[in-house]
């Protein structure tokens, strides 16, 4: 019997303990998980929010690295473009400086003279008072031109060279009717005597210096 009291007690005390054992085990099991999920949950939260602060924090310095250096970039563009156009606009100026401003005035000093076939003309006398060309003598520079006017009531003409030696082939109007004018432009200097063909006492002169 005290065997059987001592196995029934051992048992007893075993199963008691095994009762304790699974009690502390669920509650240790228990009070681990609250524990631990009390303890993890707000140690997730916090570490994650403190991640996510800190990638926040990184994402901005880096958002600001780079818009500091989009902006020195367009700085550094900026300073290029503008240097570059100063120097275009440079070179563009010393251009305008070498190239000719006013072309070369060809013209300058030209001018034009008015000679004309006065009424009458067509019969001699003018010859006497020198007034069959008005005026008979013209004096010009080279360049410069005569202009004859025929005012007279007939056709005359004004060839180069003399009655005695004749047309000398300078210039030569031909009959130019009345009203009409011609014209000669005179680029040689020298002595150029012209007379009327039909009319022969009629005589003038250009002289060209
Ligand atoms: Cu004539």
């Amino acid at each position: 019997m005290a065997s059987v009291d001592k196995a029934a007690i051992g048992w007893s005390i075993a199963i008691v303990a095994i009762g304790i054992g699974v009690a502390m085990v669920g509650l240790s099991a228990d009070s681990g998980v609250s524990q631990s999920t009390g303890a993890i949950i707000p140690s997730i939260g916090s570490s994650s929010d403190q991640k996510i602060q800190a990638a926040k924090e990184q994402i901005a310095k880096e958002q600001m690295t780079s818009q500091e250096e989009e902006r020195a970039k367009a700085i550094a563009a900026q300073l290029a473009g503008s240097s570059s156009i100063q120097l275009e606009e440079t070179v563009e100026e010393k251009v305008e400086l070498l190239a000719p401003t006013v072309p070369v005035p060809q013209a300058i000093g030209s001018m034009s003279f008015d000679v004309s076939i006065p009424t009458g003309t067509s019969v001699p006398g003018c010859e006497e008072t020198n007034d069959c060309y008005l005026p008979v003598n013209v004096l010009i520079n080279v360049g410069d031109t005569v202009i004859w006017h025929n005012t007279d009531t007939v056709a005359h003409t004004v060839t180069s060279g003399s009655p005695t030696a004749g047309p000398d082939g300078t210039f030569d109007s031909s009959l130019f009717m009345v009203g009409a004018t011609f014209e000669v432009t005179f680029d040689d200097s020298g002595s150029y005597d012209y007379f009327c063909m039909v009319h022969p006492w009629m005589q003038g002169n250009v002289q060209v210096k």
